[in-house]
Parts: C-alpha cells; sequence; structure tokens
C-alpha cells in the first residue's frame, strides 16, 4: 500500500478543509428528507439553522449531563483520529487506517442510546465505536501501534479492534461481512432469552452485497433484535454511491423485506439518537429488526492512502458547514447546556485523554515473536 497520508486535512476549531479534487463544482442532486446535495454553502448553513431548531425540542427533553456527556465523545472521537492522521504521518501507525472525522454524531447518537449489555458490530472505521462502547482510548492507540497493550495486544490493528467482554465484536475488514455476523448475534441474544440488542453498523457500498439482502430476509423472517445502522458517507473508496446503486434510498431497500426503516440526517447526534431509541424499543419489547440510513459524510480519504481525487473541495466544504460537533455545540450553547468556558474544559479534556493514550501507546512494547503463533486457528 502506498505510504503517502491523504491530503484532505480539517479542523474542529477553523472548521476549514483543504482542497483536494478537480476544483469543479460537483452536479446539483434532487434533495430527499431535507438533506440537500446541492453544492451551495449558503444553503447549507440554512440547513444549519434549521437543524438547531429541531435540536432545540430534543435538548429541553434529554438530562444535560448525557448531552454535555455525548458532547464530549464527539470531541474526543474527533481529536482521537486528528492524531491518529498526524501520528500515521510520521510512521507510528502502518498499515490501513480509516478515520472517521466528520461522521462522529453516528456512532455517539446511535451507541449512546445504547444499554451497556447491548451488543455492537461495525466495519474497520472502529476507533470510534470502540472507544464509546468503553474500550479505552489507550487501548485502541496501543493497538494502532500494533503494542501488547492494545485491546487485541496489537495484532489486530486500524481495523480489528475488538473485545467481547464489552460487547464490541469488531473491527472488520471484509466489505459487508459483519452484516451476517451481527445478525447472528441477534439471533444468539433471542435464542438465549435476552432483551438485549445488536447494533450492526456499515457503510452504504455493502448494501451492495449479497450478505447484506440475506441478513435482512433472515432478521424479519426469525423477527431478530437487531438495529441495521448503515452509515451513508456516500462514497465506498473513490465510488459515489450515485454511480454504484440503481436506488439510491437505502432506506426503502428494508420495504422489500418488511423491515421498519427511517432516514436520519446524521449530521445530528439528537436525531440519529431519536431514531436509534425507537428502533431500540422495537428491538427490546418486539423483538423486531429496523433499518437506520443515516446520512452523513467523511471529512478525510477514504483510508490515510487516499489523494481523495474524485470529490470536489466545494463538495467537502458544504458538509463542514454542517460539521455535527459544531452544530451541537451551538445549539447546547443557546440552550445554556455549556457556556464557552464548559467547552474549552471538554476541550482540554478530550485532548488530555489522547495524550496519555499517546504515551501509553509509545509506552507499551511490542509484541514478542513466539505471539506469531498463538492464536492461530486455521
Ligand atoms: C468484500 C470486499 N470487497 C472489496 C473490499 C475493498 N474495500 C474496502 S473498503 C471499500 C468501500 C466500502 O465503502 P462503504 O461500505 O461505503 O464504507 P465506508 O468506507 O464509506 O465507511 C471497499 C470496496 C473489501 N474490503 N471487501
Ligand atoms: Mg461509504
Amino acid at each position: 500500500m502506498p505510504k503517502t497520508a491523504t491530503r484532505q486535512k480539517t479542523d474542529i476549531e477553523t472548521n476549514k478543509s483543504s482542497a483536494n479534487g478537480t476544483g469543479k463544482t460537483a452536479s446539483k442532486a434532487k434533495s430527499e428528507n431535507g438533506v440537500t446535495d446541492k453544492v451551495n454553502r449558503r444553503e447549507a448553513q440554512a440547513e444549519n439553522v434549521s437543524r438547531k431548531k429541531l435540536q432545540k425540542d430534543l435538548i429541553k427533553q434529554t438530562k444535560p449531563e448525557l448531552l454535555r456527556e455525548m458532547l464530549y465523545q464527539m470531541v474526543l472521537g474527533r481529536y482521537f483520529e486528528q492524531k491518529c492522521a498526524e501520528v500515521y504521518r510520521i510512521g507510528k501507525i502502518g498499515g490501513f487506517c480509516h478515520l472517521y472525522i466528520g461522521q462522529e454524531a453516528v456512532g455517539i447518537g446511535t451507541m449512546m442510546a445504547l444499554r451497556e449489555d447491548d451488543l455492537v458490530i461495525t466495519a474497520y472505521r472502529d476507533h470510534v465505536q470502540a472507544m464509546v462502547k468503553g474500550i479505552s482510548p489507550e487501548e485502541v492507540m496501543a493497538e494502532l501501534y500494533g503494542r501488547v497493550g492494545g485491546i487485541v495486544g496489537g495484532k489486530g490493528g486500524s481495523m480489528h479492534m475488538f473485545d467481547a467482554a464489552r460487547g464490541f465484536y469488531g473491527g472488520h475488514g471484509i466489505v459487508g461481512g459483519q452484516i451476517g455476523v451481527g445478525t447472528g448475534i441477534a439471533y444468539a441474544q433471542k435464542y438465549k432469552g435476552t432483551d438485549g440488542v445488536t447494533l450492526c453498523f456499515f457503510g452504504e457500498a455493502a448494501v451492495n452485497q449479497g450478505m447484506f439482502h440475506e441478513s435482512l430476509n433472515m432478521a424479519q423472517l426469525w423477527k431478530l433484535p437487531v438495529i441495521y445502522i448503515c452509515e451513508n458517507n456516500q462514497y465506498g473508496m473513490g465510488t459515489s454511491q450515485k454511480r454504484a446503486m440503481s436506488i439510491s434510498s437505502v432506506a426503502k431497500k428494508a420495504d422489500a423485506y418488511g423491515i421498519a426503516n427511517e432516514f436520519v440526517d446524521g449530521m445530528d447526534v439528537l436525531a440519529v439518537r431519536e431514531a436509534t431509541q425507537r428502533a431500540i424499543e422495537r428491538a427490546r419489547k418486539e423483538s423486531l429488526p429496523t433499518l437506520l440510513e443515516i446520512r452523513c459524510y467523511r471529512f478525510m480519504g477514504h483510508s490515510m492512502s487516499d489523494p481523495g481525487k474524485y470529490r470536489t473541495s466545494d463538495e467537502i466544504k458544504k458538509y463542514q458547514e454542517r460539521d455535527p460537533i459544531v452544530l451541537f455545540r451551538s445549539s447546547l450553547t443557546d440552550a445554556k447546556i455549556i457556556s464557552d468556558k464548559d467547552y474549552a474544559e471538554i476541550e482540554e479534556r478530550a485532548k488530555g485523554a489522547v495524550e496519555k493514550a499517546l504515551k501509553f501507546a509509545d509506552e507499551s512494547p511490542l509484541p514478542d515473536e513466539k505471539e506469531l503463533f498463538t492464536d492461530v486457528y486455521a
């Protein structure tokens, strides 16, 4: 794999990105459920304002401590990933590394609606989900560094965070593979008579795989407590969804299997949490599956080796106008849930946690050579 790091950068404070792509304006597309694909910064800002109005009501219904914790988790995820990009570029992290910057509202909004004993499975863009499920930033960073202190002893790396004890079933590199495993986990929850639910994350490109369709069919046939979360960031590597999918609505595909579904704005952490709560209720009380299509956008390249030539800087800027962290912070400030000083403290806490993780990873030893022959099953 080429070692050239992605040229796209984003900054949480300045909300700016470096240009990638041709500089041409992307073609205009129809709006769907209030989320437009038009490259128009003014419209994007207007969408932000309307989102804030919606967030206002949800803020009133949510405990302030939870709201602050959600913001902290988003900021932690952002700083953690920014630091990953930095240390990747100096060779501290090797191999594949897919960052979550821009998509934080999806992982945090969905997972912060879960109970501790609920289970989670995802694809390779897994660092933030792993941390929200309780794996420490130290264990995630040391795993990225390939050190013994990593959550799987340094043997998995970026794509294979895993901790069954905390209900985190990976970290999977085969596109769509985890959808079948997630369906099986939900089957086991039901078989054992628990009222736990499974959150199964995947990207929109995985929807074109047979595994998605076979799993949805079984989940509805067997009435499984699984919540399929399609993180629709609109690209599968360098291929836009528009070039790869015959019917662009992922949510509607669930209709073919009789599964409840919703389209959600993935820049709005509270809308994400609310939709997930409905799905959790359905799974826990009625043992029924749901598909949530959560529309989001990754601000960085597909992975650290992506030169990002397939999208325009205009398109990236449009989504950065709707940065989920900036939006949520601003809503919480308006609602007087946080002050500027509180936000500064949240940032300091997050930066401190990331620094601690880096130090831990740096000091953790490399695995012993003998480890090459342990955990080998075939
Ligand atoms: C079965 C399989 N085919 C192809 C690949 C190569 N591949 C890695 S990531 C990726 C794109 C997946 O995009 P998406 O599911 O939308 O997730 P995102 O990266 O956008 O989060 C592809 C094709 C793979 N890992 N597995
Ligand atoms: Mg995608």
